[in-house]
């Protein structure tokens, strides 16, 4: 942790935190809904071939997001952009059941990740706004909590559509900020 804080990029461009998950399920959206926001960048969304960056102060704290893609050929370039993580924000479509097991193995997968055990974890059941069986959010939760184990996590149901959703993603901000203040 302290090599991360004090790293010459960290303090330069701020905290790195990445913004994983599969395809179709909002990054780049809550990429551009993360203040300040861009509204007509978040309408105009195309599939994310490589990466998008932005950076954010929140709570006087300077964090550089990383929205990669989620693209199933793309996902093995995460790997790329693990060293000096400080955080992974992992966003899933909770409406899009056919592939919770997907989202599941996929988290697994960075879980596992030698170079992010260091990075705190958040999980994010995106899309808020749908309406979506609670047994699926529930199910993702598990698995998450199961996969952490005591590691520092927070889980949250954002939206980029709703005010309730976005103070979801307000927290998640504050829960990354306050990380720093200790
Ligand atoms: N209902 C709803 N749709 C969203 C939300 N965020 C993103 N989307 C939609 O999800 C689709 C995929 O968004 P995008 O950001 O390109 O996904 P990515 O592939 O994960 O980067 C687009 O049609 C977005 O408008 C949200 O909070 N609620
Ligand atoms: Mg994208």
């Amino acid at each position: 942790m302290g090599t991360v804080l004090s790293s010459p990029w960290t303090k330069s461009k701020g905290l790195k935190v990445l913004i994983v998950g599969l395809d179709f399920v909002g990054k780049t959206v809550l990429l551009h809904t993360l203040p300040p926001s861009d509204p007509e960048a978040a309408q105009q969304t195309i599939a994310t071939k490589g990466y998008n960056t932005k950076q954010v102060t929140h709570h006087d704290k300077r964090f550089m997001f990383w929205d990669l893609s989620g693209c199933h050929g793309l996902r093995l370039h995460w790997r790329f952009y693990f060293e000096n993580a400080h955080a992974v924000l992992f966003v899933v479509d909770p409406t899009d059941t056919a592939r919770i097991a997907e989202a599941q193995s996929e988290l697994a997968r960075l879980a596992a990740e030698p170079q992010l055990a260091n990075a705190r974890f958040a999980l994010l059941l995106h899309k808020s706004d749908l309406p979506v069986d609670e047994r699926v959010n529930q199910e993702m939760s598990a698995k998450f909590a199961e996969l952490m184990g005591s590691r520092p996590r927070l889980v949250e149901h954002t939206s980029c559509k709703t005010e309730q959703g976005k103070r979801a993603l307000g927290r998640v901000l504050d829960w990354l900020a306050d990380d720093l203040m200790r």
